[in-house]
């Protein structure tokens, strides 16, 4: 059901398209610039995708104090986290509490899908339509897309013909769901699966969990958070900001593997493990980068598998062996391998048994059929990208994004794209983005966005543009900091190696220093940028002499 929208804004300085994190701080920043704004969103409200991932078990995997913004003193001290891992309901609430705090929904136009961007040669501006018909210029279009919002599912034969209810984990229904005596087949077995599999688990009558490749997984050990955690937290505060500024927190730590002597490693995975969360791949320096190191962190996990798991059969099967650990993103879970000791869960082995058809009463895989009235399908996104390319962006002399990145991806900082002048990606790919705090990655692409948009005002200039040779130059650096790591060894999203058909090109930067790489770039009047003065400011000036 649509709901009533405020009137579109047709001509304005900047379009904001997405209300999640990175969106809502971008209207606050934008209307302290004094601009005009028409933010879009094709959900219903703000959050962006804790406004959409609501299935059971929905928890962030990185600690509520850090996963909070840092630029609203007042939201900082009002806002009280009640658990050290927040729950999707609860960081949706905190969404909407910083939106009505500073007014930011009436900026946007809700279920409102962005169809179309094409910018205008001519008038210096691009025309952004929606699928309500909607058309608004504007200077600049800032896209607040994410980097996991467009879900996918596989095309299974006979998937239409499935007669229960299907779920996808990243487009759950607002209506509240019940497992209750029900059986239900979960497909897949990344983050998404790992935490509602456990969930679902607690009150369905059978849970069938189709896996095809084992995952690591390490206990969150979740908990309230106290007074004492709180005071704590804003102890080490200064040092934790420090950090972020200088864009070193959540790098790995610990002392590098071959320091140690074995007893002292496996002491620190045992340290590690028992505080729970993925510092676990904080445990060695090296842990991402040294293939030996890595192995041992990654035996210590499926030495925990199998200690957990009581049938050998089963725990064999969960023992993840495709990939060093953490190049794949690691699961965060609240009993997840306990829940295969349950009488009413069965793994089902898809590298044994390789699903063949979906039926009308189940899933049907080589061996046999398991009869099921619900599947959930927790089978991720077309990462980074994809909500991108699902758009027609046009930029100079009408080339398609999909056309400049037919072969993957290419940005300057993942911050702009050469060719299409005055767009903007909060946390695009060749920036840290997923392989960092996704709310603090937000934040710092907003307060760089809004910095160079206040000095083209102040300087006179109209068009800001990837220059070609430094896109060039970034995508390069990107991948050659991700080669001096294990990351390139799997086959995650990371790379786009779950889409059949997208271009292997891992996305995220892991090079380190981003954050001064960013402001150093500024500092030096936006190097690597193509920068055009108004023309009015030009006209003057011609006028003057
Ligand atoms: P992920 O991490 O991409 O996991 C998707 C899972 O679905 C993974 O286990 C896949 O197995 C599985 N999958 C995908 N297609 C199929 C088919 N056709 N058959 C069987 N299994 C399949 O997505 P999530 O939503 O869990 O997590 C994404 C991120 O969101 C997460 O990292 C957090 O940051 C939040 P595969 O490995 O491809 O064999």
């Amino acid at each position: 059901m649509s709901q009533d929208r405020a009137p579109i804004v047709a001509e304005v300085d900047a379009v904001v398209v997405g209300a999640g994190f990175g969106g809502l701080y971008m209207v606050h920043r934008l209307r302290k610039l004094g601009m005009s704004i028409q933010g879009f969103d094709a959900a219903g409200g703000v959050g962006g995708t804790w406004y959409w991932n609501r299935y059971p078990g929905a928890r962030c995997d990185i600690p509520s104090l850090f996963y909070s913004y840092t630029w609203s003193p007042e939201v900082q001290q009002a806002w009280r986290w009640s658990e050290k891992y927040a729950a999707q309901p609860e960081i949706l609430a905190y969404a909407e509490f910083v939106a009505e705090k500073y007014d930011l929904k009436r900026a946007f136009a809700f279920e409102s899908k962005v169809s179309s961007a094409v910018w205008d040669e001519v008038a210096r501006r691009w025309t952004v339509t929606t699928d309500r018909g909607d058309r608004v210029n504007a200077r600049f279009c800032i896209m607040a897309t994410g980097c996991l919002s467009v879900p996918r599912a596989p095309d299974l034969p006979g998937q239409d013909s499935f007669e229960g209810e299907t779920f996808h984990t990243g487009r759950w229904p607002h209506e509240p769901v019940s497992f209750e005596g029900r059986r239900v087949g979960v497909i897949g077995t990344g983050s998404s699966a790992i935490q509602s599999i456990t969930e679902i688990a607690k009150t369905a009558g059978h849970v069938f969990v189709f896996q095809r490749t084992p995952n690591f997984s390490v206990p969150a050990r979740n908990a309230p958070l106290r007074d004492e955690d709180y005071s704590a937290f804003w102890e080490q505060y200064p040092a934790y900001r420090q950090m972020v500024l200088e864009g070193t927190a959540g790098i790995a730590g610990g002392s590098p593997f071959r320091s140690l002597t074995a007893e002292q490693q496996r002491a620190r995975f045992e340290e590690l493990w028992n505080i729970g969360g993925a510092g676990y791949l904080g445990a060695l320096a090296d842990l991402l980068t040294n293939p030996v190191a890595n192995d041992a962190a990654a035996d210590f996990v499926r030495e925990k598998i199998r200690e957990i798991v009581k049938d050998p059969e089963v725990a064999e099967a969960l023992l993840p062996d495709d990939h060093p650990i953490g190049a794949k993103r690691i699961c965060v879970d609240t009993g997840y391998y306990d829940t295969f000791n349950r009488d009413n869960v069965t793994l089902v082995n898809l590298r044994k048994e390789p699903i063949e058809a979906i039926t009308p009463a189940g899933v049907r895989t080589r061996d046999q059929e398991y009869p099921v009235e619900a599947i959930v399908f927790g089978t991720g996104f077309d990462a980074m990208t994809g909500a991108l390319l699902n758009l027609d962006i046009l930029g100079r002399g009408g080339f398609t994004l999909a056309e400049a990145w037919r072969e993957g991806p290419r940005t300057y900082l993942g911050l702009q794209i050469a060719g299409f002048p005055n767009f903007f990606t909060i946390t695009g790919p060749g920036s840290p983005s997923v392989l960092s705090n996704m709310i603090s990655s937000c934040e710092q692409h907003v307060d760089w966005i809004s910095d160079c948009l206040g000095w083209l005002q102040d300087n006179g200039v109209e068009v800001i543009e990837a220059d070609p040779q430094a896109q060039e130059d970034w995508v390069e650096k990107v991948n050659e900091a991700a080669d001096k790591t294990l990351f390139p060894r799997a086959n995650s999203w990371y790379i786009g190696a779950n889409i059949p058909g997208k271009p292997r090109v891992f996305m995220p930067y892991v090079g380190g220093h981003y954050r001064s790489i960013c402001n150093q770039v500024a500092a030096e009047s936006y190097r690597g940028f193509r920068l055009s003065k108004s023309r009015d400011s030009a006209t003057q000036r011609a006028a003057r002499a």
